[in-house]
């Protein structure tokens, strides 16, 4: 069902600040900033072999990243794994009984469609699933 790991998530207070460090300090290959409306955030993509390192910073204060913020601060905030068929993974985990945050895809960056999977049915870590096509 998964075929590999997209991206990391991580919860940053500033991109241009974490930027200093993930794209100058650690020389990661910077490819560019979006804004997710639907999802509250403004999104920092590095590129790290085939996978990627996503700089969260929230956009609102009842964005789910800064609710992750003000409780832990600083960190990583989810782990996201490419699918092919997006529709067909939910649909299977919903079958083994996971609780599944997003039950229809919805809109992530750069046009992919994503969905999420509650921590409390992933072993606490927030899971991303994120259909292929729309990944690269
Ligand atoms: N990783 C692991 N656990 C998390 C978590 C995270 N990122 N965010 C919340 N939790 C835990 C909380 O600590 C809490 O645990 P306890 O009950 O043991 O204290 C539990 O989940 C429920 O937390 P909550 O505060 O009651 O619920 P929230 O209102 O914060 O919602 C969540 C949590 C995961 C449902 C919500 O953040 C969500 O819907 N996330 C999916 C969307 C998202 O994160 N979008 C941003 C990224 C967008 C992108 O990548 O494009």
């Amino acid at each position: 069902m998964l075929t590999k790991i997209n991206h990391i998530g991580i919860a940053v207070i500033s991109l241009d600040e974490a930027l200093l460090f993930y794209r100058d300090n650690l020389g990661m290959a910077f490819k560019g900033i979006e804004e997710v409306a639907e999802q509250k955030v403004k999104v920092a993509m590095l590129q790290i072999g085939e996978a990627k390192i996503e700089l969260l910073e929230p956009t609102s204060p009842d964005s789910p990243v800064a609710k992750f913020l003000e409780k832990n601060g600083p960190g990583i905030h989810h782990l996201a794994y490419e699918v092919e068929n997006i529709v067909q993974a939910i649909a299977r985990l919903e079958q083994d009984g996971a609780r599944m945050i997003d039950r229809t895809p919805r809109n992530g960056a750069h046009g992919t469609r994503i969905a999420f999977v509650h921590p409390k049915s992933s072993g606490g870590v927030l899971t991303e699933l994120c259909q292929a096509d729309h990944c690269r």
